[in-house]
């Protein structure tokens, strides 16, 4: 894809992370995608959570599908492992890199189209196997680099900026990885930053599959009136279900909110997400009551947002199918290969 080296300069004062890096240090290539692109505020929160979480750049695997949100990755941190994939396909690249190596911190970044039409399969599979990445979906509601054909997420009525209005019902990302038993389960709105990035590092630091719908406009194609994924209408009907901050291991845990409204959730790095309820009968770690508050607010046409669900206690694929904990490339090759031998006693084992 094309792309345009951005000069890397560091203002004086700059502040600097745990590593010593500046928020410029995690950014990447210039974007080419439209002024005004929801998809460039998400790569904005992605490059802070990032820096803020103090996370390598080199040891951190970014993947995409295909489509202007997945060019995404190209826009941050170019000393990371990464790939753009193929169309729908980024969930099986993610599966497979992270049974090499279930430490690489990884994010997965895909549209609307790219994974609720020709991906729906591949994410789902990635879902129920709770593979260990932050899925992030950049949802316009449109295919915006063929130029704006209705998505699957489309509202079933919302008008096009041309042509008939969308004859068929959505499918809602956050209730489908509710049902398919994803484990962390956010919605966001790329003109959110504050709880964009409180989401993005709290989904990098949960041990399993999480992601976070966000609803990132399509200036170009999709933010009319009539557009149930514009500016306008996302802010007219934004909902907030929950808070969500990240709190590191090394950092204390101050209750700055009544008690019965905080839920702290210990995470597997010895951090916690500090959860408050912002609806006081929403319970962010039952999976029905989310689903029906979900189905509630869509029924009201209210978009609702912030971390809606959690389960930390489910093992993720690593856990589930014993694999070897090391990362494969560290592992000193008389292991990986124990030789003919060996190998020949395994195989009179199936004899
Ligand atoms: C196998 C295959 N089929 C179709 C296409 C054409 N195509 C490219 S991107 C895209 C959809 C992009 O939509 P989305 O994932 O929502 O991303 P956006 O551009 O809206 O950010 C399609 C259908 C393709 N590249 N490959
Ligand atoms: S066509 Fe739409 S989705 Fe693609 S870069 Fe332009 S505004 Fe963004």
């Amino acid at each position: 894809m094309t792309s345009f080296l951005k000069p890397k300069i560091r203002r004086h004062n700059e502040p600097l992370n745990e590593l010593g890096l500046a928020r410029v240090d995690y950014e990447g290539n210039m974007s080419t995608l439209c002024a005004g692109c929801g998809h460039d505020s998400v790569t904005a929160a992605i490059v802070r959570a990032f820096y803020e979480l103090s996370i390598p750049p080199h040891r951190a695997l970014k993947i995409s599908g295909i489509g202007c949100s997945s060019k995404t990755t190209s826009y941050f941190m170019n000393d990371s492992h990464g790939a753009n994939t193929v169309h729908g396909r980024m969930p099986s690249f993610a599966t497979g890199a992270l049974s090499a190596n279930n430490d690489l911190p990884t994010i997965g970044i895909s549209g609307d189209g790219d994974s609720l039409s020709i991906g729906l399969g591949q994410m789902a599979h990635a879902m129920r196997r709770n593979v260990n990445m932050l899925y992030m979906l950049e949802n316009n509601g449109v295919y915006g680099l063929t130029k704006g054909q209705f998505s699957a997420s489309a509202d079933l009525g919302s008008l096009p900026k041309k042509g008939d209005p969308n004859e068929f019902p959505a499918i809602d990302p956050v209730a489908f990885a509710l049902s398919v038993g994803a484990t962390f389960i956010a919605r966001s709105f790329s003109g959110d930053r504050k709880q964009l990035v409180s989401l993005i590092k709290a989904g990098l630091k949960h041990k399993g599959f999480a992601i976070i719908d966000v609803i990132s406009p399509c200036v170009s194609f999709n933010d009319h009136k009539g557009s149930t994924k514009s500016y306008a209408h996302t802010y007219e009907f934004y909902s907030k279900a929950v808070h969500a901050d990240y709190i590191a291991p090394s950092q204390e845990i101050v209750a700055a909110y009544d008690e019965g409204e905080v839920m702290p959730v210990e995470l597997h790095d010895g951090g916690y997400i500090q959860l408050r309820k912002l609806d006081a009968d929403y319970d962010p770690t039952d999976r029905g009551a989310a689903f029906n508050r979900v189905m509630d607010s869509e029924r009201k046409n209210e978009i609702l947002t912030g971390l809606l669900f959690i389960d930390e206690k489910q093992p993720d694929l690593h856990e589930t199918q014993n694999m070897e904990a090391r990362p494969l490339n560290e592992i000193p090759y008389t292991e990986l290969n124990p030789g003919a031998d060996a190998l020949s006693a395994l195989q009179a084992e199936f004899r």
